[in-house]
């Protein structure tokens, strides 16, 4: 809270410490009514700094000081100043210890960072700038300390006491209290300390290591839970032997643990040795957990582990260089969920994902570089661009290195930096190193933000039997960024003839062995490629696999997308051959006629991928999904979006009358007739009979409407009874939704992860989720502000996936949102800032839109006292 302008922190102005923190100790008194935390720090002046007299600064937020000593020797009130936000010692010695005595109330901390309470247990988020929260120190991830950590607490209130390391000693205390001490040998930045105190069962499991240490995995929850730990235990023991064989990484330390928390600001947390997760990322049963989340979890619980190498061993030397944790460690999660399922599924969700929010986020006023250079709040910078957009330029480097020479530098990153806290440039130089690759050009796309658009033209000289293609790339301006330089780009591509064969890619006369796909490298602003030796004019593949993170246009006809859907050897590229072909269709009937035809050729393709029972089904399952709203808005230049809804409602019931008796043939082929399993095979019939199921309902068919009641009551499964539950609430058989939603409530009620998917799904659909119906849901018993979880699902679910009703000309759910958004401003920022992305986004909407989206920014910008974190986002959506 502050009415002054907040500070913008810069990359340029890095320096390094100049003290560094040896070690700290820590013992932590738990009460009830506050927190009182002690903390011994072994400092010394850092060689590195030429800041040669500089004073001791150390960060805090909203402590109380109780006391302050150095080397033992109480420090005056002249001795020191407590500026609020920093603790400043002028007259410090070489070396010394520092003791501070702070106390905090973590059961009033409803933002959770720091410490905080979630259903009655402590626990701590300290990324990025949390650990401040809970004492004085250096807060910043190039200071790295070996911590002790000895916590105090009621016994039988808390009776497991957790944080980073091994528990080295424990024991009983006075007044019915304990202490249990745990220390980490590992030096780690503050971001990563974790403790948690609580009356949690614990469950175990063992992971023998290829070197042949055993390894304790342990699992802490609710009492609650305990039925819901397998998938996670399994999904980390997965994790581990895949971080051994592919990246050659053993895990360090003697115990693993895992906690779920119900009050959680993000997914997930890598604290070393002491993960805490969001309970929605890790908890599972078949009866309360559907098969994205099954798989998200196993996704999550990786990349929290892959953390202990990207992001702990080797960190990050400042925030500015998060996408050096993040984007590798996402990249590295993507691979090994592609090894455990579809590999193709896989790169269709990462790469719709991109596509969807993060080019939008890349095209509108918070576009940022994948290393930024400048920032006002952190936590702002957790971002789709940070994450995924950097995941894709780890991948670019694999696909220009190769398989081979990209382990060949990340084993080299990894031992030349264990223990550093190091940069982007750094994790470049490693690959530069390892394969003798010049990367200087590569390392823009660190630098530059906005998507890159790949134009590319052809010409076939059927004479020489040489095909022409010249590919253009533009970048597109971002704010502080005009004239971008050329990328480069690796460019995956094939060639097919007639009949669907992949032909040999000579790009000389004489070039014989030819392969069938190449990954071609634009540097370029223009490149043109000739293909030799070809007998007709191909059709291009181009893009395989989504090379890169580009926007591509080509002028492919809809004849060839229909050839692509069933020809292209790139399963990536049959479906999005698919998916342009129906963003072409809907496109066409964006404010058409009434009676305008919904091309004849798309029935007909989907009717091949129903029937077809030879395809691959999870394949076909994917290509079933219409182009979301959200991806049609981010595809157009002026989004009118009740048009954009109804031209792809239009299709879909086109679609579902055209193939009804297929989609009930469907269904019925795909029923549930084997135990429940999570092959890629049995997610995709699950979702092949929930598709069916949707567009069945969607133009109110009987037998659809028969099947759906039947399947809500007798799934033995959370895909299959939630499906059927939103293929009812979005209908418009009243009385079914009604009845459903009221049952599936009363049966789930004391499961908040299951609730959440209730406020969800309502929120989500435009028959259940119109305003007055999202109010009535935030007065719901269930409906919690302090848990983001319930804010996400109700109030992230209508603005971020049901547009329809979000987006109503008289501005009313612009309104409702910016209500909401100062609402939580003031008890949990992060979340508040979050909220108001959709809003972000105003200039991309038609005019009547726009302004109204502007508006309910002006009125968030102009509540008092705004934070940081939400004054930043308001401040740049508005500029320029
Ligand atoms: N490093 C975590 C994400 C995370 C970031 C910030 C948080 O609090 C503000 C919490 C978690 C990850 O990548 O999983
Ligand atoms: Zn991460």
């Amino acid at each position: 809270m502050r009415s002054n302008q907040p500070q913008t922190i810069y990359l340029s102005d890095y320096k390094v410490p100049a003290y560094l923190v040896d070690h700290v100790d820590l013992r932590f008194e738990l009460f009830e009514h506050g927190a009182r935390v002690h903390s011994i720090l072994t400092v010394r002046r850092n060689p590195q700094s030429d800041d040669v007299g500089a004073p001791l600064v150390l960060d805090g937020d909203r402590l109380v000081l109780e006391s302050l000593a150095l080397n033992g020797t109480p420090l005056d009130g002249d001795q020191y100043e407590d500026r609020g936000d920093q603790l400043v010692i002028a007259d410090v010695p070489e070396q010394f210890q520092l003791s501070v005595v702070t106390w905090i109330e973590p059961q009033n901390n409803t933002r959770l960072e720091g410490l905080y309470k979630s259903s009655g247990m402590f626990c701590t988020q300290c990324e990025a700038e949390g650990f401040r929260c809970i004492t004085f120190f250096p807060d910043r991830p190039d200071v790295m300390a070996r911590f002790r950590t000895r916590i105090e607490a009621d016994r039988s209130a808390y009776p497991v006491l957790l944080s980073n390391g091994n528990d080295i000693d424990r024991g009983d205390l006075p007044d019915g209290r304990h202490f249990v001490t745990w220390e980490d040998p590992f030096p780690k930045p503050c971001y990563l300390f974790a403790l948690v105190a609580g009356d949690l069962v614990e469950k175990r499991d063992s992971f023998r290591t290829r070197s042949g240490r055993d390894i304790d995995l342990r699992m802490y929850v609710e009492p609650r839970n305990a039925d819901k730990c397998a998938h996670a235990l399994d999904s980390l023991k997965r994790a581990m032997r895949w971080d051994e064989e592919v990246y050659g990484r053993e895990y360090d330390l003697d115990i693993f643990m895992i906690v779920a928390v119900d009050d959680f600001n993000m997914g997930a947390m890598e604290n070393k040795g002491l993960n805490i997760f969001n309970s929605s990322c890790v908890l599972a049963s078949q009866d309360t957990a559907t098969d994205a989340a099954y798989q998200r979890i196993e996704a999550i619980v990786a990349h929290e582990y892959f953390h202990n190498w990207s992001g702990n061993r080797v960190t990050c030397r400042d925030w500015f260089q998060l996408s050096l944790k993040e984007g590798f460690t996402v990249f590295r999660d993507s691979q090994f969920s592609a090894d455990m399922g579809s590999a193709t599924v896989k790169r269709i969700e990462d790469v719709t994902l991109l596509r969807t929010a993060q080019f939008a986020e890349d095209a509108g006023p918070m576009a940022h570089p994948v290393r930024p250079s400048s920032y006002i709040e952190i936590s702002n910078f957790y971002t789709l661009t940070i994450y995924e957009k950097g995941a894709e330029v780890v991948r670019m480097l694999h696909n220009l290195l190769g398989p081979e020479l990209f382990r060949k530098g990340s084993d080299l990153y990894f031992e030349r930096h264990d223990g550093q806290a190091v940069t982007t440039d750094d994790f470049v130089r490693a690959m530069e190193d390892a394969s003798g690759r010049d990367l200087s050009q590569f390392r823009l796309w660190y630098e530059q933000a906005g998507t890159p658009v790949l134009t590319v033209r052809d010409e076939f000289d059927a004479d020489r039997g040489v095909y022409r293609l010249t590919v253009e790339q533009t970048l597109p301006d971002t704010p502080g960024q005009t004239d971008k330089k050329p990328h480069h780009i690796p460019f995956a591509l094939g060639l097919l003839d007639r009949r669907g064969q992949p032909l040999p890619l000579r790009l000389a006369d004489d070039d014989t062995e030819a392969p069938t796909e190449r990954m071609l490298e634009l540097t370029e602003r223009a490149h043109t490629f000739e293909f030799h030796g070809l007998a007709e004019c191909p059709v291009p593949s181009l893009l395989r696999n989504f090379s890169a993170p580009v926007r591509l246009n080509y002028p492919w006809t809809r004849e060839q997308l229909l050839f692509l859907m069933s020809h292209d050897p790139d399963g990536f590229n049959r479906w999005d051959a698919g998916q342009r072909l129906a963003v072409d269709v809907i496109q066409s009937l964006v404010g058409a006629p009434r009676d305008t035809q919904v091309e004849p050729r798309l029935v007909t393709a989907y009717r091949h991928l129903i029937c077809d029972a030879s395809l691959d089904q999870a394949l076909v399952a994917k290509m079933l999904q219409l182009p979301s709203e959200a991806y049609l808005i981010e595809l157009a230049d002026e989004a009118d979006v009740p048009a954009i809804h109804q031209a792809r409602e239009r299709v879909l019931k086109h679609l579902a009358i055209s193939l009804r008796d297929e989609l009930v043939a469907c269904y019925r082929r795909n029923a549930q007739d084997s135990a429940y399993d999570l092959s890629p095979l049995a997610i995709a019939r699950r979702s092949l009979r929930n598709t069916a199921l949707a567009w069945l309902l969607a133009i109110n068919d009987e037998e659809g409407r028969a099947l759906a009641v039947r399947q809500f009551r007798d799934a033995d499964n959370m895909t299959d009874r939630i499906g059927a539950l939103r293929a009812l609430v979005n209908s418009d058989y009243e009385d079914d939704r009604n009845q459903a939603l009221a049952s599936f409530y009363q049966r789930y009620q004391d499961d908040p992860q299951v609730v959440e998917q209730w406020f969800s799904v309502q929120a989500a659909s435009d028959r259940a989720g119109q305003l007055p119906q999202i109010r009535a849901l935030l007065t719901h018993p269930a409906f919690d502000w302090k848990n983001p979880n319930k804010v996400r699902a109700v109030v992230g679910a209508f603005a971020g996936q049901n547009l329809a009703a979000f987006h109503q000309v008289d501005g009313s759910g612009y309104d409702f949102l910016a209500e909401q958004v100062c609402r939580l401003d003031d008890s949990n920022p992060q979340i508040a800032a979050r909220l108001v992305t959709p809003l972000t986004r105003w200039r991309k909407f038609a005019p009547a839109y726009r302004e109204r989206m502007r508006a309910a920014l002006e009125r968030i910008r102009d509540k008092p006292s705004l934070s940081r974190d939400v004054y930043e986002v308001v401040h740049k959506s508005l500029a320029g």
